[in-house]
């Protein structure tokens, strides 16, 4: 298994939305234990800590989007963070709720760019996150980052997005709760959308796997975003948006062994963990669990798929 330098980055973000508490994420995933189980497997670790955001003006909060500012500023922090990580390892980000993604999206595509390479994302998720601040319903800025990084108009005082990851770069799975409005922009775009009854029907395994081949035949970089509520919430109760019916532990842990297997990911959030609404630690642990699984952790060696 080849090791690497995992570069741990905690992004205590809570201004995607106005229920508190994303912002205890990063330190319940290092209390679960993420570190050792990185080391155990032979990666390096190193933790930066938590991250700021930029400074930003004060939010009046008088107009229906939440806490856009705050979110600015961290958006322009996470995109410089992604883009200078990605020069020492893999960065995986702690959330922190969905907005932090915004950024660490952005720059992993601006480093994508200065290294000649694609940017791909794969979305693990209930929610497509598609919306601009014109078209959300909830003003919640964790609604957005999908539409945000493929370069969506709307976005106004933000970051302007230099390198838009190409809509057919985007994979979806897991999806169970769009709204109308994200419904009728992703009719119009290329973005694959795997629904959970398209997982019921036909496995996980496909849909990932085709994506991933056209990772590696445009030798692509590669981030995942991994939203707690990918999961079922009767495994995963530390979200603040559960919605019923979602990824098995055990389609979970499939995704991300294939993930590990196929050698591609470069960039990983874990995001959205309120860990204000946990069952003694099991969301946490489970995240981490996930990610080890994406790091390398098997019961079994077994032969590497090959992608090229
Ligand atoms: N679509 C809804 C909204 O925009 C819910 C978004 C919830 N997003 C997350 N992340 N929890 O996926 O308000
Ligand atoms: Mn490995
Ligand atoms: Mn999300
Ligand atoms: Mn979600």
């Amino acid at each position: 298994m080849t090791s690497q330098h995992c570069i741990l980055i905690g992004a205590p973000v809570d201004s995607g939305k106005r229920r508190a508490g994303c912002l205890m994420g990063p330190d319940a995933f290092r209390t679960a234990g993420l570190a050792a189980a990185l080391e155990s497997l032979g990666h390096t670790v190193e933790d930066l800590g938590n991250l700021t955001p930029a400074p930003y003006a004060p939010d009046s909060n008088d107009g229906l989007v939440f806490a856009r500012n705050e979110t600015i500023g961290w958006t322009s922090r996470l995109a410089q963070a992604a883009e200078g990580a990605l020069e020492g390892g893999l960065p995986v980000f702690l959330g922190g709720d969905h907005s932090l993604s915004l950024g660490s999206v952005a720059g992993a595509a601006n480093y994508a760019a200065k290294a000649g390479r694609p940017l791909f994302v794969l979305w693990l998720d209930a929610h497509t996150d598609f919306h601009t601040p014109d078209t959300s319903d909830s003003g919640n800025l964790h609604g957005t980052p999908v539409g945000y990084f493929t370069g969506r108009n709307g976005f106004e005082g933000f970051p302007e997005v230099a390198n838009p990851v190409p809509q057919e770069n985007v994979c979806m799975i897991g999806l169970r709760s769009v709204d109308a409005q994200e419904r009728l922009a992703l009719e119009g775009s290329s973005i694959r959308t795997h629904d959970m009854r398209h997982i019921d029907e036909n496995g996980i395994a496909g849909p990932l796997n085709r994506f991933l081949e056209q990772v590696a035949q445009a030798n692509g970089m590669l981030h995942v975003s991994l939203d707690v509520d990918f999961l079922d919430p009767s495994v995963a109760p530390a979200v603040g948006t559960t919605v019923p019916g979602g990824a098995t532990v055990r389609e979970a842990h499939l995704v991300c062994e294939i993930l590990h297997d196929s050698g591609l990911m470069t960039s990983l959030d874990l995001v959205e963990l309120n860990p204000f609404l946990d069952e003694r630690g099991r969301t946490a642990h489970l995240m981490v669990d996930l990610c080890a699984s994406a790091l390398g952790r098997r019961v079994f060696d077994r032969p590497t798929r090959s992608y090229q």
